[in-house]
């Protein structure tokens, strides 16, 4: 069991890492377009969460791209999508922040910080009122817990008693921003539990994390109660591609290196080196073939401007 889970955890952490370096290859290159939020670094909580959350709602932010891997998307939409392709997950039009996929119960991809949140509240909502019993996840960052519309969701989430999972990513940074000069409580779980069951955990270990929210997931669909999950974790990279990151020391970054989830998977003794070969080359040639189609892929037709803008069943709803 613990090691078919870790080949899992090993295959998915590196195809996103190696998606998120080919894309920021291809970005430089001037082949994709508009932001790029890259996750390197937070691997175990974004794979770790959406393994252990199985057939669940899930709402994410902006640095969506390992979230989608891990929830099964092929390679060859999400990067057609960056490369703002008529083949992509979301027609090419929403690019890197605007992944998509509801067949697989993946809602994005959303760029606007917190946004999501009472989304995925109104999604536990109607599960609940429908007899619904998967269990929703919404993953955001540390910063997105000092805007308002966060405590209205708890608050929400407590009162109506709605099966729903809060994760944050807490990676010390919103943007430039660093957590202590933006946020009067630092350790974020403690803002939650007034509200519900809240507890930290080491997010730059991946079976950790799997623990954590598989217990969680259990919780909340038994008890029809909402729950909090603090992960502790480090992006690498800049905040996006437009950020230089001269915010943080070169120290800094080497500390949050020194715990990488991918490195300390491998060094668990789970996996056989012969495995992490073969992974490692299987990667590299899957990526490889998914830029290769979205290159070759065609733009969006002009129409595609006009169609999913404006929801066709709300026009009925107003007289
Ligand atoms: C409502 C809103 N305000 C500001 C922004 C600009 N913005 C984009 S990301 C970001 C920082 C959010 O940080 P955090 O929630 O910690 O997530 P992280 O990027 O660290 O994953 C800001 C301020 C936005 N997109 N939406």
């Amino acid at each position: 069991m613990e090691q078919s889970l870790a080949e899992k955890f090993y295959y998915f952490m590196k195809l996103g890492r190696v998606f998120e370096l080919r894309a920021k290859e291809e970005y430089m290159k001037g082949n994709i377009g508009g932001f790029l939020h890259l996750a390197i670094g937070e691997e175990a909580v974004h794979v770790g969460a959406t393994i252990a959350f199985d057939k669940g709602d899930i709402f994410v932010h902006y640095r969506d791209h390992v979230y989608a891997l891990a929830k099964g998307i092929d390679p060859k939409y999400l990067m057609a999508e960056l490369f703002g392709k008529k083949t992509g997950i979301s027609k090419g039009k929403g690019g890197s922040m605007h992944f998509y996929e509801p067949s697989l119960n993946f809602y994005g991809g959303n760029a606007i910080v917190g946004a999501h949140i009472p989304h995925s509240v109104g999604m536990a909502y109607a599960r609940k009122f429908k007899g619904e019993n998967t269990g929703v996840l919404v993953a955001f960052g540390d910063g997105a817990t000092n805007a308002g519309n966060f405590y209205e969701s708890l608050n929400l989430a407590s009162l109506w008693k709605l099966p729903v999972l809060f994760l944050c990513e807490n990676n010390y940074y919103a943007i430039g921003t660093r957590i202590d000069r933006a946020s009067a409580i630092t350790d974020i779980y403690l803002k939650a539990k007034p509200y519900m069951l809240s507890k930290q955990i080491d997010g730059m270990d991946i079976f950790e994390v799997y623990k954590a929210v598989k217990e969680a997931k259990e919780y909340i669909q038994e008890e029809s109660k909402p729950y909090f999950i603090e992960a502790i974790t480090y992006r690498y990279e800049p905040h996006s591609m437009s950020d230089t990151g001269n915010y943080r020391s070169v120290r800094e970054l080497e500390i949050a290196k020194s715990k990488d989830p991918i490195e300390k998977l491998k060094k668990s003794g789970l996996l056989s080196e012969n495995y992490i070969n073969y992974i490692d080359n299987l990667v590299e040639k899957e990526i490889e073939e998914a830029v290769e189609f979205a290159k070759n892929s065609p733009e969006p037709e002009e129409i595609e401007l006009y169609t999913d803008v404006f929801c066709e069943v709300c026009k009925n709803v107003l007289p």
